[in-house]
């Protein structure tokens, strides 16, 4: 299988990097490429979210603002690649053509943003979508995606199985909440819908054991085209 990884940056560095973490889903990724075709894209997380609101002091500019975080997620994919040393390709890629190459070469091709105006998981389904891959697996700091906010309500419950038209649904929902970010940005959604994408939406707990993941072990949701 030719498989796609979106990483989100809170997952990679809550507070401070996770170093445990990225050891062990490097592990995981070098194991899973010996079998398949691998991609990762990495997310900023709170680390972006710090230095966008600092720049708020200074300018009103959103797309400079966009940009500031596209080099943290890019900083981020660089703590990715030193994990992984060889396998990895030893830049940051910044174009899904040049990722398509880095695979040719069985290298693992590392992105983090590209463009402003979006974020690192619109940036994994386009990939996905570009490269054709049989597969997403997104890792975030939600468990999969719930009918409602499990943050603020106790009684939402966990799809196991849902469609992209129904994901799509459920982040344009989180999305038009002030503040509210759901588990899959929209425009992201909307990309795995437009690819038919077979996704896997899957939290921290599962992604120590990526190797079971993408075998279909996990307790996250299945997006099925
Ligand atoms: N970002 C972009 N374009 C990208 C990826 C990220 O502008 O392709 C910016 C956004 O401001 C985003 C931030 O909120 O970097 C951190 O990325 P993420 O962790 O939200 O994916």
């Amino acid at each position: 299988m030719r498989i796609v990884f979106d990483i989100g940056g809170s997952v990679l560095v809550p507070e401070d990097p996770d170093v445990e973490f990225i050891k062990a889903i490097a592990y995981e990724l070098i194991k899973i490429s010996e079998d398949h075709e691998v991609a990762v894209v990495v997310g900023g997380g709170k680390v972006a979210r710090k230095y966008i609101e600092a720049a708020k002091t200074f300018t009103p500019n959103e797309t400079f603002k966009d940009y500031i975080g596209i080099h943290i997620t890019r900083a981020n994919a660089m703590l990715l690649i030193a994990a992984l040393g060889e396998k990895a390709y030893p830049f940051v890629i910044q174009d899904f053509r040049k990722a398509w190459e880095v695979i040719q070469l069985k290298k693992i091709p590392i992105m983090g943003g590209t463009h402003p105006g979006h974020t690192t998981d619109a940036v994994s389904a386009l990939l996905a979508e570009y490269l054709q891959a049989d597969l997403l697996v997104v890792v975030t700091n939600v468990d999969g995606v719930y009918d409602s906010d499990p943050r603020k309500n106790p009684n939402a419950k966990k799809l196991d199985r849902i469609t992209p038209e129904q994901l799509v649904e459920i982040a344009m929902e989180a999305e038009s909440k002030a503040g509210g970010s759901g588990v899959v940005d929209a425009l992201a959604a909307k990309f795995i819908q437009r690819g038919r994408i077979r996704t896997y939406i899957v939290g921290k707990k599962d992604a120590y054991h990526l190797f079971d993941v993408v075998r279909g072990k996990h307790s996250g949701t299945v997006v099925e085209p």
